[in-house]
């Protein structure tokens, strides 16, 4: 074996082809701003702001400055029974940051630990008040929380759990998704129907009874199924219904949260409050892996029972508010804030719906979806072939037109930078219909 295909062999790379990748790898070496660098030095537009988590642009200086400055200074400090100072003042702008009301954070890894952890707060706040029999969880249908089995298992992406179907945890049920191509194909935002698929939770209400039912959680846009926008009205019924049986809402915000809707919680966009909202990505701009749980005070309360020198509750992760992590938050927070970045990414959000749905008429093109800044290009799948039309247009976009595009199967799925250049996204654009233009 060759050196460099024992280098590419060692990677076990997640969610990839393994081994159509590594005949022909795309390896990225650098990045700064709006660009990858390749391994052959190419320069590459990336219209996905890294995986949904890189809004502010690539190596922001001044997060870069602030990582550097933390890793010397303090690079860990356990947070069980002791503290560090950036774990505290992260946690402070978060909540300043989130809707009224939230004001407790805990800090995790991923977005999935932040999924599982959103979960257990939903079971032991009931019986932390004495309704130890709301165990029940509820999701969605195409819902995406993450990979660990309580995310899993919530979730609705059929590839994600058949492998893992005895196994998935058990009291759960989906609520039905809200995509409808009769009705709501090429809608720009929220589609106008729908709201009534929010009732399916009564029937899961009427099926197990309220009283056992801990909580619901959704993406307020579900994201990698395909962008999917909640239909008008669709999210306030779920909190109406909620409300009617005491069950808790569970807005997962690991894509939404921090300026993708062009406000700093999809919350706040659509005026609807959950109970809880799990976040990752966007809190340190990816630089550094971490997520954050916000929960209301009434959740938070909850658990504020009891002697005092007890701990509350017997979850957390040796990395926590890790410094490093919280210092690069708190640079994100800042640039956020100082360079206005939620305005420049509500004025962009017409601009991104124009392009997308410049593509309504491409042939291969069956659907076009858009809210904030996140998009979908939905192609029709290739007779018993599906998967094979979105992951040519991906490869062609990286090698003919040095563009890096994301493809879920067949649908392309775009989140542009928060900062994007309007001209750079234009190109871009123009681009990938030459790549439409190529393939069969
Ligand atoms: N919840 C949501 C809503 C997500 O989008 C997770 C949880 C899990 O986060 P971690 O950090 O554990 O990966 C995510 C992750 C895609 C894509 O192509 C999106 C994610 C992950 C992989 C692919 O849209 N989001």
């Amino acid at each position: 074996m060759t050196p460099t295909a024992n280098r590419l062999d060692a990677f076990w790379m997640p969610f990839t082809s393994n081994r159509d990748f590594k005949k022909k790898p795309r390896i990225i070496t650098g990045a700064q701003g709006h660009y990858y660098t390749a391994d052959d030095g190419t320069k590459l537009y990336d219209t996905f702001s890294g995986l949904w988590t890189s809004g502010l642009g690539h190596s922001h200086p001044k997060i870069v400055e602030a990582v550097q400055k933390q890793v010397a200074e303090l690079d860990f400090c356990m947070t069980f029974q002791m503290g560090n100072d950036k774990a505290f003042a992260l946690a402070e702008r978060v909540t300043r940051m989130a809707p009224e009301g939230f004001n407790h954070c805990f800090f995790t890894n991923s977005g999935s630990e932040s999924v599982d952890t959103a979960l257990k707060f939903a079971l032991g706040y009931h019986r932390a008040r004495g309704e130890g029999s709301r165990t029940r969880l509820i999701g969605r249908e195409r819902g995406y929380h993450g990979v660990n089995f309580g995310g899993m298992s919530v979730g609705g992406i059929v590839p994600n759990r058949k492998a893992f179907s005895a196994n998935l945890i058990p009291g759960v049920d989906h609520i039905r998704h809200t995509m409808n191509l009769d009705k709501s194909a090429f809608s720009r935002g929220q589609p106008a129907t729908g709201a009534h698929l929010a009732d399916d939770l009564e029937r899961l209400v009427a099926l197990h009874d309220g009283s056992n039912i801990a909580a619901v959680i959704v993406e307020p846009v579900a994201g990698s199924t395909g962008v999917l926008p909640p239909p008008v009205g669709y999210l306030e019924r779920l909190r109406e219904i909620c409300d009617q049986h005491g069950i808790l809402l569970i807005f997962d915000e690991v894509i939404t949260a921090f300026g993708r809707l062009g406000k700093p919680f999809a919350a706040q966009r659509f005026d609807v409050m959950p109970d809880i909202i799990s976040t990752a990505k966007g809190l340190t701009n990816g630089v550094i892996p971490m997520g954050a749980v916000l929960v209301r005070d009434h959740v938070y309360e909850a658990f504020m029972q009891g002697p005092e020198q007890m701990i509350e509750i017997f979850h957390g992760y040796t990395y926590s508010g890790h410094p490093v992590a919280a210092a690069a938050g708190l640079a994100a927070m800042d640039v956020y804030e100082d360079e206005n970045i939620f305005e420049g990414t509500q004025a962009l959000e017409q601009t991104f719906e124009d392009l997308l749905h410049s593509f309504a008429d491409h042939p291969h093109v069956i659907d076009v979806r858009n809210i904030g800044l996140m998009g979908a290009i939905e192609m029709a799948p290739r007779d018993g072939a599906p998967g094979a039309r979105g992951m040519e247009a991906h490869k062609k976009c990286f090698w003919d037109e040095h563009l890096v595009i994301r493809n879920g199967m067949d649908i392309l799925q775009f989140s542009p930078f928060l900062n994007a250049n309007a001209d750079e996204m234009r190109t871009s654009f123009e681009a990938i219909r030459r790549v439409l233009d190529s393939i069969d």
